[in-house]
């Protein structure tokens, strides 16, 4: 039977950086994010006795070899989990560009793993689910549950799942994707994970998250918007300090990135609260609360080098849809 899911991507505020455990994806620290309303994927799988073989197709791209290789991997845990043998056929897009560091992977292995059990039948818990998407991508865990979502490290393959802490009608909040450059990263992350423990850095970064996770939610809880930025500003440099010290440094950032960091900083002594987070790339997510979306987007508009801006509310999980892709 063939099925669709649409999952969205996710921008974390506490941050994801470095593995205890490569194969299976088990991250050193907790990290929490929520999912983007702008930012998403559709796969349609269908399994079939008729098929030969797996065959796999990105509509408005092109898959690498590795990453066919990594999609075929997560159709074969399914297959293992849901006892069949079939070959699968998957077609899969994205509205936003590939490999700006804007989590294509994390709501594409959410898409692929929602989508396969439901083509196969199979009825999978939430926790389940989370675990089989974190399999494929770390972070595609975070793209299964509702709105604002804990991805709890655990430390074996059962214990590492995310879940729902607030669902995406809790807060009304604004994360801004300022693209400044949609070209393929040069490191990927998993590449740049591997070399994270020669960073001088990392134990102190190890250290903070507990307290850094406690705090968040807390001003999560209170609806703190300027504490709930600061504290996500803070991990964001925190994660870029040890990327940067890691030995070779990984520097992500480019002009416009630094021009935004600053932008963001003079903005908010004009009395706008607005705050940025940076993943694997130069791209800047700028968030504020829906009152002060529109100052931020006439904000937006005086900036040089910015090539897109993509506008996402907390988002909903991975869902089953109707309309196929093939
Ligand atoms: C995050 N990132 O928490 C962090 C911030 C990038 C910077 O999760 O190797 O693509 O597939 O588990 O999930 C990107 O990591 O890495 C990521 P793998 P993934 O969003």
């Amino acid at each position: 039977m063939k099925q669709t899911a649409k999952a969205p991507a996710n921008i974390a505020f506490i941050k994801y950086w470095g593995k205890s455990d490569a194969a299976l994806r088990l991250p050193l620290n907790d990290s929490l994010s929520m999912n983007m309303s702008g930012a998403y994927t559709v796969t349609t799988v269908e399994f079939s006795v008729d098929f030969h073989k797996d065959e796999v197709a990105l509509l408005g791209g092109e898959f690498s070899d590795h990453e066919v290789f990594r999609v075929i991997e997560g159709l074969n845990r399914i297959r293992g989990r849901a006892g069949v043998k079939h070959y699968a056929r998957v077609v899969t897009k994205n509205t936003f560009p590939k490999g700006a560091g804007s989590a294509a992977s994390a709501s594409g292995f959410a898409a692929l793993t929602l989508a396969g059990f439901a083509s196969l039948g199979s009825r999978i818990p939430e926790k389940e689910l989370t675990i089989f998407a974190r399999l494929g991508s770390g972070s595609a865990c975070r793209s299964i549950p509702d709105g604002f979502v804990v991805w709890e490290k655990g430390n074996d393959n059962e214990t590492s799942y995310a879940r729902s802490l607030f669902p995406s009608t809790y807060w009304d909040i604004r994360d801004v994707l300022v693209i400044v450059d949609k070209r393929m990263k040069k490191v990927s992350t998993t590449e740049g994970m591997e070399t994270v423990t020669t960073s001088p850095h990392l134990s102190s970064r190890l250290a903070a998250v507990p307290p850094r996770m406690a705090a968040i939610q807390q001003a999560m809880n209170e609806k703190n918007f300027v504490r709930f930025g600061e504290i996500t500003e803070e991990d964001c440099l925190d994660m870029h300090r040890v990327m940067q010290t890691q030995n070779p440094p990984l520097f992500y950032w480019n002009e416009a990135t630094e021009r935004i960091m600053s932008a963001v900083k003079s903005w908010r002594n004009a009395s706008l609260p607005v705050y940025f987070t940076i993943d694997a790339g130069p791209n800047v997510h700028l968030l504020c609360e829906g009152k002060d979306e529109a100052r931020l987007l006439e904000m937006i508009k005086t900036l040089r080098g910015v090539e897109e801006v993509i506008l996402n509310k907390p988002a909903e999980g991975a869902k089953i849809i109707s309309e196929h892709l093939f």
